[in-house]
């Protein structure tokens, strides 16, 4: 794997400029498009993984990139497909801090420098009780956790998005306080399935599905794949995060798809497979997600109904 995050080349820029080709200028298109504009980039080396989902099909890449949640850049779903077009994600940087024995800040190259990517198709299951299924591709989680050498004190990992008030709305626009935040219990972030993602459909993350990393925790709800990470914080309480602040009685911290948990305004019963081609694919919804056999394990002992 030699790729090197900031080398990647774009693979059209020429969507921008396309629209002032009429006013007849081919200069004045190329200086039209920022200089932080960034569309992806094909990722070479990704291989296949162990980890698929068995023979459903892969939601389009269309729908994967346009019916998005994330609110930094809008609370409707079109939105984030839009106002995060010239989202400056490069240079980025993570900084990894807290109980570690070895706090770093490491850029983008560094990071894709840690693991083999791999591609991980993932089935998504919104709290909003729609699902896709995805082609993520990056690496676990772990081996971002053990660079930094976590200590013996480390019992839960706090994840940070960005925020930044030029390129994103106001947390009053939003209806939540930004910056987003997030958090797993260690176990649950140390887990293989845990996917520390830097792609989708062969490319590198569209900004809108939260460039240029994000998490995907594919047997809990969608809220807890955090978008665009700048920091990640091992402690040794549960941390605060952003849906179980804005509304305790829906959100808890585990946030495991359950079926028999409903939410107040959603049933978590069924889900919409969205865009399978079948009017109103309506599906029940499974324990994680399906992932039972991986996960169920983790959670031994425990009442899931009282830690939603
Ligand atoms: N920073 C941030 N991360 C976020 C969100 C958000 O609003 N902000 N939305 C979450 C929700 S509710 C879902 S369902 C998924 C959506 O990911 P996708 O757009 O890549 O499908 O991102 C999650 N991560
Ligand atoms: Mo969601």
């Amino acid at each position: 794997m030699n790729l090197r995050y900031s080398d990647v080349t774009p693979k059209h820029v020429y969507l921008n400029r396309r629209r002032f080709l009429g006013v007849g200028a081919a200069a004045l298109g190329a200086l039209a498009v920022p200089r932080s504009a960034r569309a992806t980039a094909k990722l070479d080396g990704v291989k296949k993984s162990a980890y698929n989902v068995g023979n459903e099909a892969l939601t389009s890449e269309s729908i994967v990139t346009t019916y998005n949640n994330f609110y930094e850049f809008g609370t409707g779903k079109d939105e984030p497909s839009k106002q995060a077009r010239n989202f400056k994600t490069s240079p980025w940087t993570v900084r990894i801090e807290g109980e570690a024995a070895k706090p770093r800040t490491f850029d983008l190259d560094a990071i894709m420098k840690l693991a083999p990517l791999e591609e991980r198709i993932y089935r998504h299951r919104c709290v909003e009780a729609w699902s896709i299924v995805v082609p993520w591709i990056g690496f676990p989680l772990s081996a971002l956790l053990k660079e930094v050498e976590p200590t013996g004190k480390a019992k839960f990992v706090a994840f940070e998005s960005l925020y930044d008030s030029k390129e994103m709305i106001s947390p009053r626009a939003a209806g939540i306080k930004f910056p987003y935040v997030e958090g797993l219990r260690m176990d649950e972030a140390m887990h293989p399935l845990t996917l520390l993602t830097v792609g989708l459909y062969g490319e590198t993350l569209p900004n809108q599905n939260g460039a240029p990393m994000r998490l995907v925790v594919p047997w809990k709800y969608g809220f807890k794949s955090i978008k665009s990470i700048v920091k990640v914080t091992l402690v040794e309480k549960q941390p605060v995060t952003t849906w179980a602040r804005e509304w305790p009685e829906a959100y808890g911290f585990y946030s495991n798809v359950n079926p028999k948990r409903d939410h107040p305004t959603f049933s978590q019963a069924e889900e919409h497979r969205l865009g399978s081609g079948r009017l109103n694919d309506l599906r029940k919804t499974v324990m994680f997600n399906g992932y039972a056999d991986q996960v169920a394990g983790l959670y031994t002992g425990m009442d899931l109904i009282k830690n939603y």
